[in-house]
């Protein structure tokens, strides 16, 4: 009897104990309220944000936010740098780079992809359907038509004139902030569309942090050539704990540095999001300080907190913020030289 009643007493305690520690948690999570918020390189990034708004805004995960997000710039044929009407390479091939990353550390990427217009999905089937992390070339093209995407041509007449144009001089330089003219205009020939990319950061309302990142890659470049956009660490970092960042610009310079995953490295050490982004673009300068003068890099930053921030290497880069306040901000960022 009396070791029965102790083993209703015990039951009752340690029921009492597995229904606080339930408890607990759900009011520490009822009273921590997360602003959604979506960030994405360039004035371009207006329309995809919104679209991941739409995801975000119902609850909704920030990784379908973020390729929700980033598909808007792939679709959009006026934009020759991301998605099918991207600039192709110097044999007339346009071949696509995207990456994804969630809030477990899951990721998926894939390069020099030719033919399928949503690179970025293509990413995240390589990511949840597959052991790898990175699927290039004809084996991801082979993965994605067997995966039910569709294959379609790329190479719109718009981007092979400005090939045709382009292959009289054969002249290969990138021009920064190509972003700044606009792309509903007649294109001009020659390199004066050479680089631009969507990289895309997002924070949920259940307080998960993703990010995706695709691009045609620089226009006119060497066949086979990949840059930092779909190089995990490079293009692209998100760590749950800290914060993501994301880059546009000359993907060579990114990728010495691992610029992505340094930002992130030292928003864990406390800098805020602008610091660490300023910080990644002194690396470049102090690496290599006559090529930093010539081109492009920007970092866009994101912490876990919600807070913000970018720098570049030359004034003209600008990002996209949307939250529950406004949709459609523009701002520019910060940078190093005049
Ligand atoms: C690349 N980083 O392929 C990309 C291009 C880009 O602004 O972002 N341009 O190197």
């Amino acid at each position: 009897m009396n070791s029965r009643r102790q083993f209703i007493k015990k039951t009752i305690v340690g029921a009492a104990a597995v229904s606080a520690v339930n408890v607990i948690p759900a009011v520490a999570s009822a009273q921590k309220v997360v602003k959604p918020i979506v960030i994405s390189t360039w004035d371009f990034g207006v329309a995809a944000n919104q679209a991941a708004w739409q995801v975000l805004n119902q609850k909704g995960k920030a990784l379908d936010a973020v390729e929700q997000g980033v598909k808007v710039a792939e679709a959009d044929l006026s934009n020759p740098t991301v998605g099918k009407g991207g600039y192709p390479d110097r044999d007339g091939h346009v071949t696509l780079d995207a990456c994804i990353m969630d809030e477990q550390g899951n990721c998926g990427s894939v390069a020099a992809l030719e033919h399928i217009a949503h690179p970025i999905s293509v990413a995240r089937l390589v990511m949840e359907k597959t052991p790898h992390v990175m699927l290039v070339g004809e084996g991801a093209l082979q993965f994605a038509l067997e995966n039910g995407f569709q294959r379609d041509n790329l190479l719109i007449p718009s981007s092979e004139k400005a090939w045709q144009e382009w292959l009289k001089e054969k002249q290969y330089k990138p021009i920064m902030n190509i972003e700044n003219k606009s792309f509903n205009t007649e294109r001009l020939p020659g390199n004066q569309y050479n680089h631009d990319t969507i990289g895309m950061l997002a924070l949920d309302a259940h307080g998960n942090l993703s990010g995706a990142c695709t691009t045609s890659g620089m226009a006119f470049k060497m066949r086979g050539r990949v840059g930092d956009s779909p190089i995990i660490g490079a293009g692209l970092y998100i760590d749950n704990e800290v914060g993501g960042a994301t880059s546009t610009g000359v993907g060579e310079e990114v990728i010495r540095t691992v610029g992505s995953f340094l930002v992130v490295e030292l928003m864990r050490q406390g800098y805020s999001p602008e610091a660490a982004c300023k910080e990644a673009v002194e690396r470049i300068v102090k690496k290599k300080p006559e090529t930093a003068k010539e081109i492009q890099v920007g970092f866009l930053a994101l912490n876990k907190k919600g807070e913000y921030g970018s720098y570049a290497l030359q004034s003209g880069f600008t990002y996209a913020v949307c939250d529950e306040q406004k949709q459609d901000l523009v701002i520019k960022g910060k940078h190093i030289f005049k």
